[in-house]
């Protein structure tokens, strides 16, 4: 929806962004953590027994949402969840937890099928090819589920210009929604994607947009990709 001087995309529980402000210039779309750890065969996900459709649902939404971002020139941001081969990142207790699932006690930092399992330079821990990044895009590598912590995230944004997040990737409950309140607290304001983002449990996906709309939308606001692009449609391409 764009009028002379806003734009706004159709979502729940405002229109957002809450002022209109919707520009290429201020707003980047960050894709979260769309390794194949997470929802390729092999990977961490898969080792651990969960079902991956529920974890590559978003590839295609996202593919398209994506591709309408690069027409406009937005920024758009990935981000890697993973560890120095030494591990002198991965604290004892989210290895030690990491191990307690699956059938074989393998957990982050062992050997899988796709290679050490979230240790940065291995095949699962790096972007599906699908979603891959093209030069000028910013990848974040993270060592924890957060975007913004042990990250320069906040100074890349903040040196762009960026006021506006759309937030996408797996999985909604953990790496995306925590990303999304670390956001909201340094004042960013965000909307997060139903159909661009997946979780190893359909109630945690569901649950995780209910949480973002209550208290008049107390993280920022819920959409989809069909929204946001006819948002973007209206803005004219870089
Ligand atoms: C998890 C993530 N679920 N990317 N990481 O451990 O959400």
């Amino acid at each position: 929806m764009t009028s002379a001087t806003t734009t706004y995309v159709e979502a729940q529980p405002y229109a957002w962004p809450y002022n209109g402000d919707l520009r290429p210039g201020n707003t980047a779309l960050v894709i979260i953590d769309m390794q194949t750890d997470f929802c390729g065969v092999g990977g961490y996900v898969d080792k651990m027994g969960y079902d991956l459709s529920l974890t590559r649902a978003p590839i295609e939404p996202i593919r398209a949402l994506l591709a309408e971002a690069r027409r406009v020139g937005m920024t758009v941001i990935h981000t890697r969840e993973g560890h120095r081969p030494d591990l002198s990142d991965l604290p004892a207790n989210k290895r030690w937890r990491s191990r307690q699932i699956g059938s074989n006690g393998v957990g982050i930092g062992d050997m899988g099928p796709c290679g050490r399992i979230l240790v940065r330079g291995e095949p699962g821990w790096d972007i599906i090819p699908e979603l891959y990044p093209i030069d000028g895009e910013p990848i974040i590598d993270k060592p924890g589920k957060g975007s913004f912590c042990a990250t320069d995230l906040e100074l890349i944004l903040h040196t762009r210009g960026i006021q506006n997040l759309i937030l996408t990737g797996i999985t909604t409950d953990v790496c995306v929604h925590t990303t999304m309140r670390e956001a909201n607290d340094r004042g960013f304001e965000c909307v997060m994607l139903t159909d661009c983002t997946g979780a190893t449990d359909p109630g945690n996906h569901a649950a995780a947009f209910q949480m973002i709309k209550m208290q008049g939308g107390v993280f920022g606001a819920v959409s989809d990709s069909r929204a946001v692009i006819a948002a973007l449609r209206s803005l004219p391409a870089a």
